[in-house]
């Protein structure tokens, strides 16, 4: 899960992914992942980091700073995890059913391939 800035923005992609891009609002349409679950999510993961700094800043034991830094890490799989499979059911499985899966096949692979690294 250590990547750089480029992944925030979604560039590096493009090259070799669908010429058309969906909007990610198709998240509320899975089974799997719903835009509110998914911001609810989130925001605890942003309180978790706030408290990360708080403990940095007040000094606290090294290891116990690390294991809530684990936390949020496990989270963040998680929120991941839960939108790619929300990907897979939706824009990708549309695409395969219309007969232009493959350039999302690859998009997906070369997606993954950033989690795995
Ligand atoms: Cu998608």
């Amino acid at each position: 899960m250590v990547g750089s800035a480029d992944q925030e923005t979604g560039a590096g992609s493009a090259a070799e992914g669908p010429a058309r891009v969906r909007p990610a609002l198709h998240v509320h349409l899975s089974p799997y992942a719903n835009k509110a679950d998914l911001l609810q999510r989130l925001r605890k993961i942003e309180g978790q980091v706030r408290g990360i700094e708080r403990m940095i800043d007040e000094e606290r034991y090294c290891v116990d700073i690390l294991v809530q830094i684990a936390a949020v890490r496990a989270a963040l799989d998680r929120v991941s995890l839960q939108l790619l499979e929300a990907h897979v059911e939706g824009c990708v499985s549309d695409a395969i059913r219309s007969g232009e899966g493959e350039p999302y096949i690859r998009e997906l692979m070369s997606v993954v391939t950033r989690f795995v690294r």
